[in-house]
């Protein structure tokens, strides 16, 4: 770049003072440029930069350069093969893309779709598909592609073409339960299993997930796990995407860990849903500082090959200058309008620029294309990016939203929802894209595919059949592992005797357990977001290591110590740092390792069980669309048992939000045998059975003395309950109390007091999970109505509870909600006690007495039941009221 007029209007430097000394320096750059090549200017500069920053310039803007393509277009790969077959295979993709939303939403526009997305991409697509997306094959693992969710119907639209799916599949677009072999409407490895690898709709769920995923990769051929080299993720991240946290939240994490394995591309299309990304502004600019400061490799990809003589003709810079001077709302104005107004509006705001287009007809200037709608520029950009070492690579692609879709979408505000098409736009479409279709055909948007011997079908396949075979494509299973018997956690089924543990002093003895176990120590990944000492898990920095793509490079401060903290190449922990979207971006990489990497690989991850799904839901649904297998802890659990952290740390409710997620199973363990037996079972059916299942199991600090397990008791931890210790008492009043975690120990105490003080007979049950319970009542209950005739089933808390007589009283330190699950099976009287409200902080005992879950409580709660059975006086319930001094007049917590 030679012009001063454009240096100062990208760094920001002041007026020029001195005309003629600037031009010196910058006739020096050019000399340098010329005989020794740029990467040498760029040193001297850098040199100079430096110097000018010692004397104290300041900063001098570095980390974005003008507003032009990174490559030059003398240095770019040139696309291999026939340009103008590309094209036409690009443009019957895109026509039956088209195609299959607007047949859609003929059937009915409640059906909707996007169009003016994939048409903003299917150059960066199909470029990627036909050079350099490898599927798993013998000679390659297979690259992993992340496709921005709304633009499903060019996936679709390939897959047709590549004989992968019917005509009658693309008609059920969106018709996924009146149609069989329906598509779903975005990328939903859950409803199509075989097909989708990476649930990406929800906007920065794809982008942060796949830089965890590339790092994850980097971690499994560090560990040995799987040959991982070579292979690339590649995730597509729209320009109005950018503005989730998720998505740029985690770009520091993959320059810092040099993730050259991973390319992103924003597809800068400049618009979002409601109007322009950045009308104001140029997010192609802001975004390359923004990654560029991140360490990354930024390649900018913003105008196609037929500004190339205008650029190369532009000595001195007035061209650039006005591409600096536009915003993008302006730009989006442009591709919406035709030659004449891009001439008056862009060429018109230099009079000397319009003379320089003068001899351009209105029809050349609007062919003046857009670099991620030129197949050249994209593959050179994509050339570049793969080869690039040491970082991961962005591509800045500026596209048009809606191209091709003329009046109907094309640049303007609406297109995003557009799912319709005039008929005088289809037209248009057709005759732009050449193709060979009659008026008739385009009218009734017929999918058109060439015969299988045409040259863009033979090109197809072919460049398919290099590049190992069609994607996306989802394995299902990998080869099992065997996993310990329940026998291997003995510790945990024997009690504690004397002496006081927690759960998850219990889980962490169950973690090392299995990190000793041949068979699969080496495939359990525990993960943290900076919370291990919290846990007592910091023996295993040592033990196992914390993984560290560069190892240890300091002595660390506790290095005498024997359990010092130690970074390593091949270590196997993940310290995530304070991040739970990261954490949980490494989970869902792990437990879903069996299906892109074919390796099984089982994560714990543990952390502060309020900072799971009330942080992080949608990274929570996102795991259970993926059929992540793995275990989820939610440490430090329970409204009071979490006792001084206060309101926004005390959980009473996670396990409410974790109720919804279909395939998770959650349970609320109260003692280290019920976490063996589940923890157990868990790796049978996910590692074993692969079953596509996760677990979340709360986990609590409270120390107390754990019972042996129960003579026949694993299989009620497993379906939620099972008798604990039944009454010794034969006659009189009888109550059934229920609990669970902590609390449990609390409706223990008040079956004791039950007995001592009012002779009544209670049954405690431990209640592992009250979802579980629920679960199972929802399907014995739909059975029955839909079986009239046949003998009806028994739920099975009914089951359980059919033989012992009483009212129900049960208490947990969740809110109400979570033990409420199960009331239409319980039969007879069932009460409810929780810890509804803000949490706050004060002792355990205090606590328990203010929610009102305590053994007094419950003791109550049991007597108020008999009472209003008859089974007792009222008056009895009075005198535990007195005599446990309740306060009966107190405000209910959940107002105060
Ligand atoms: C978390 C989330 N919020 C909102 C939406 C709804 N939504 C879908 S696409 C879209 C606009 C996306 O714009 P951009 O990222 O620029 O993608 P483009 O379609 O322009 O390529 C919105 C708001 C969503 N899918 N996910
Ligand atoms: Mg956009």
């Amino acid at each position: 770049m030679t012009d001063s007029v454009h240096t100062q209007s990208s760094n920001g430097a002041g007026a020029d003072v001195d005309a003629t000394e600037t031009s010196e320096w910058l006739e020096a750059v050019d000399a340098v440029v010329e005989h020794d090549g740029p990467d040498r200017a760029r040193h001297i500069l850098a040199r100079a930069v430096q110097r000018a920053q010692m004397a104290g310039s300041g900063p001098i803007a570095s980390i974005t350069t003008p507003y032009v393509n990174t490559i030059p277009a003398g240095r770019e790969a040139k696309l291999p093969g026939d340009p103008a077959l590309e094209r036409r295979l690009r443009s019957i993709i895109r026509w039956n893309a088209m195609a299959m939303v607007v047949r859609a939403n003929k059937i009915s526009s409640e059906l909707g779709g996007h169009i003016a997305s994939f048409q903003s991409l299917a150059t960066l697509y199909e470029v990627g598909y036909n050079h350099f997306w490898h599927a798993a094959s013998d000679e390659h693992g297979g690259d992993l592609v992340y496709f921005q969710g709304h633009s499903s119907p060019g996936n679709y639209a390939r897959a047709y073409l590549e004989g992968r799916l019917t005509e009658e599949q693309l008609d059920g677009f969106r018709q996924e339960v009146s149609s069989p072999g329906g598509l779903s409407s975005y990328p939903h490895p859950w409803l199509m299993p075989e097909f989708w690898q990476f649930p990406t709709v929800s906007l920065g769920i794809g982008a942060i997930t796949s830089i965890y995923q590339a790092r994850f990769m980097k971690y499994l051929a560090a560990r040995g796990m799987a040959e991982t080299d070579g292979r690339k993720v590649w995730a597509f991240i729209g320009d109005g995407e950018v503005d989730e946290p998720e998505t740029m939240g985690s770009i520091g994490m993959a320059g810092r860990e040099h993730l050259d394995n991973l390319i992103w591309v924003v597809n800068c299309n400049l618009q979002r849903l409601d109007g322009p990304v950045r009308g104001n502004g140029k997010i192609i600019q802001e975004l390359e500082s923004d990654f560029r400061g991140a360490g990354w490799n930024v390649i900018k990809v913003i105008w196609g090959s037929r500004w190339d003589p205008l650029l190369a003709e532009d000595h001195d810079g007035r061209l650039v200058k006005v591409m600096e001077e536009c915003v993008d709302g302006e730009y989006q104005t442009f591709k919406s309008r035709d030659g004449a107004y891009v001439r008056e509006y862009f060429f018109g705001r230099d009079p000397v620029l319009l003379d320089r287009v003068s001899h351009m007809t209105d029809e050349e200037i609007w062919l003046l294309n857009r670099g991620g709608l030129d197949q050249q520029k994209v593959y050179a950009a994509y050339h570049e990016a793969v080869q690039h070492t040491g970082q991961p690579t962005v591509i800045l692609a500026k596209t048009i939203k809606g191209y091709g879709m003329g009046v109907s979408g094309e640049g303007q505000m609406i297109t995003h929802q557009a799912k319709k098409m005039t008929e005088d736009a289809l037209l248009a479409f057709r005759d732009r894209f050449d193709l060979p279709l009659s008026d008739e055909q385009v009218r009734a948007a017929e999918y058109y595919k060439p015969p299988e011997d045409s040259p863009e079908m033979q090109f197809l396949r072919e460049r398919r059949a290099g590049l190992g075979g069609s994607l996306p494509v989802r394995r299902g299973k990998a080869e099992p592992l065997e996993v310990p018997e329940l026998e291997a956690f003995k510790g945990q089924l024997e009690g504690t005797g004397e002496r006081e543990v927690s759960t998850t002093m219990a889980f962490v003895r169950v973690l090392a357990a299995l990190l000793r176990d041949k068979r699969i120590a080496r495939n359990i990944v525990p993960i943290v977001p900076d919370e291990s000492r919290t846990f007592g898990m910091e023996g295993m920095f040592r033990q196992v290591g914390i993984y560290s793509p560069v190892g240890q490079l300091y002595q660390p401060q506790d290095s005498e110590q024997l359990m010092f903290y130690k970074e390593d190449k091949h270590g196997q922990i993940l310290e995530e740092g304070i991040t739970e979207a990261g954490s949980i971006s490494s989970f869902i990489a792990a437990g879903t390792s069996y299906s892109a990497h074919g390796v099984p690989m089982i994560p714990f991850y543990i952390y502060y069980s309020m900072f799971g799904y009330q942080r992080v839901g949608d990274l929570v649904w996102a795991a259970a669309d993926s059929r992540t297998r793995g275990f989820m802890l939610g440490g430090t659990a329970g409204r009071t048992t979490l006792n001084g952290e206060g309101l926004q740390h005390e959980d009473g409710h996670s396990h409410v939000l974790f109720s919804v997620v279909p395939n998770c199973r959650a349970y609320d363990p109260a003692f280290g045998y019920e976490v063996a037996v589940i923890i157990q079972d868990g790796l049978r059916r996910m590692v074993v059975e692969q079953e596509d299942l996760f677990y979340y199991i709360t986990l609590m600090n409270e120390n107390y003395h754990h019972p042996a397990m129960p003579e026949g008791a694993q299989e009620g931890i497993l379906r939620g309950m099972y008798p604990l210790r039944p009454s010794a008492r034969e006659s009189g009043p009888r109550v059934q109390l229920m609990g669970s975690g902590t609390i449990l120990n609390e409706v223990l105490a008040a079956a004791e007091l039950l007995e001592s003080d009012f002779d009544v007979a209670a049954d405690t049950w431990s209640v592992t999970s009250f979802t579980e319970l629920r679960r199972d009542g929802i399907a014995t209950e739909r059975w029955n109505m839909l079986h009239p005739l046949e003998e009806p089933r028994q739920a099975y808390v009914a089951s359980c509870l059919a033989d012992h007589e009483g009212p129900v009283v049960a208490s947990t330190d969740y809110i109400r909600a979570f033990a409420d699950q199960i009331r239409q099976w319980v039969p007879g009287r069932y009460r409810v006690l929780g810890t509804d409200g803000f949490g706050r902080s004060d002792s355990r005992r205090a606590l328990r007495r203010f929610f009102e879950v305590d053994r007094h409580y419950v003791v109550v709660a049991a007597l108020k039941e008999l009472a209003d059975e008859g089974a007792i006086e009222a008056s009895r319930v009075k005198e535990a009221i007195d005599r446990y001094e309740l306060s009966a007049d107190a405000p209910m917590p959940t107002t105060i």
